[in-house]
């Protein structure tokens, strides 16, 4: 069974960190079908998709279209980002299996609204250095797949 997966990163919050976010989605491509492979794509900056504008509209609907086909969310979280909470916010009421990754060291502090909603379960937070970040996603999928 291929599982179906959305990844949150940061776009309009900053795109600082759009080379970890394309690797963490070649690595995801492992496990099953990513359905926001565009995060990862470095053409798309705070302003738009390399020039193409989008309606609000169409990309929160769209992406919450994505959001409720999702067996697995998957959020880098170190970039703060408005977007990214609200999805995760609206994942955890959909009871979506969640992992957020912060990525260490950071001169950012990760929101307590994140870190404590941490669960051990569906919602896991990791703190990771980026060399690590292949095997955690390794671990966190292989125990997805045998639940
Ligand atoms: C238009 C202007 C800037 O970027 C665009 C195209 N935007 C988006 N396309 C697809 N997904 C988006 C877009 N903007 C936000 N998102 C969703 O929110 C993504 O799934 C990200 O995980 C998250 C990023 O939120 P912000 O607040 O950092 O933009």
């Amino acid at each position: 069974m291929s599982l179906g997966i959305y990844f949150c990163g940061s776009i309009r919050g900053g795109r600082q960190d759009v080379e970890i976010y394309s690797r963490i989605i070649g690595s995801l491509k492992r496990f099953g079908k990513v359905f926001t492979e565009h995060i990862g794509n470095s053409d798309l900056n705070v302003k738009g998709d390399g020039g193409v504008t989008t309606e609000d509209t169409y990309i929160h609907d769209r992406d919450l279209i994505w959001l409720k086909q999702a067996d697995v969310i998957v959020a880098e979280v170190t970039q703060p980002s408005l977007g990214v909470g609200y999805e995760l916010g609206r994942a955890v009421a959909m009871n979506k299996k969640i992992l957020c990754l912060f990525r260490t060291p950071s001169k950012h502090l990760l929101s307590a609204m994140i870190r404590g909603a941490e669960n051990g379960t569906s919602l896991q937070v990791r703190d990771y250095s980026e060399e690590e970040v292949e095997t955690i996603l390794q671990q966190y999928f292989e125990k997805q797949l045998q639940a």
